[in-house]
């Protein structure tokens, strides 16, 4: 959507804080021995309590309020009983609406002490996602961000994801502009205008450059590589974008 109003504002502003500390407090709670399902068991009574609803639940039917995917799952991961432990990459994306507006955004991040690659890729994920957003701007082209993903990826050794991209929000959870790639295309001329709400996530892969669906229709995996994900819903604007999700 175009954020014009102040009611558009105030509306994205406060399911961006609403999500934000969803994520924050799952974060929190993400421990050995806690199963997915009751970190999103939990998410289902904090989404109830601020009088939000969940996106993938409310929208796609989704089994689960949150996305909760651990190790070679990196994305649409089902909240079950998969017990989480030490060393374990997980990442927690939370996204929902109120009165009409909606908002978005995931972490990826190590449970305790892990392998030295795993803290890696999670800090590569947060830098490509502060270099993407500097690029951010209304009038200038969508391209400059996946261009600054690809490029932080590289400068570290590391790759990204081609299948996953970023995406307008605002009035539903996906919407145009349809696709913020995470990799350079010289072809796509598109501009950002002002007041569009996007989400934007790089995920950064240490050796594939696609996931694929399993066969439960949600789950995006990789064979062999670990994924990182950075998601924040943002409103760019003339004196630059607002991070909703903080
Ligand atoms: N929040 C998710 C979508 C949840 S709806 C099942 C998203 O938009 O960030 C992603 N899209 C693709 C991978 S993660
Ligand atoms: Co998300
Ligand atoms: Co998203």
């Amino acid at each position: 959507m175009i954020a014009k109003t102040e009611e558009d504002f105030i509306g994205l502003k406060e399911i961006g804080r609403i999500v934000a500390s969803i994520r924050n407090e799952l974060v929190q709670r993400t421990a050995p021995g806690i199963t997915t399902k009751e970190l999103d068991d939990l998410a289902g009574e904090l989404f109830e309590k601020a009088g939000a609803v969940s996106a993938p639940k409310g929208e796609y039917d989704f089994p689960g309020f949150t996305c909760i995917s651990v190790n070679e799952e990196v994305a649409h991961g089902i909240p079950g009983n998969r017990v989480i432990s030490e060393g374990d990459i997980v990442n927690i994306d939370v996204s929902g609406s109120k009165n009409g507006y909606f908002a978005d955004t995931g972490i990826s991040f190590v449970v305790g002490k892990g392998e030295e690659i795993r803290t890696k890729i999670c800090e590569v994920a947060k830098e490509a996602f502060e270099a993407g957003h500097k690029k951010a701007k209304p009038g200038s082209k969508m391209n400059g961000i996946g261009k600054a993903v690809e490029q932080t990826a590289k400068k570290h050794g590391l790759t990204v994801i081609y299948n996953l991209t970023g995406h307008g929000i605002g009035r539903s959870i996906h919407e145009a502009p349809d696709h913020i790639l995470n990799y350079y295309d010289t072809w796509d001329d598109k501009l950002f205008k002002d007041g569009m709400v996007i989400a934007f996530e790089p995920f950064i892969s240490t050796l594939e450059e696609e996931v694929f669906q399993l066969d439960d229709g949600w789950t995006y995996v990789t064979e062999k590589s670990f994924v990182a994900q950075c998601e924040h819903t943002m409103i760019l604007t003339k004196n630059g974008p607002i991070i909703l999700t903080l």
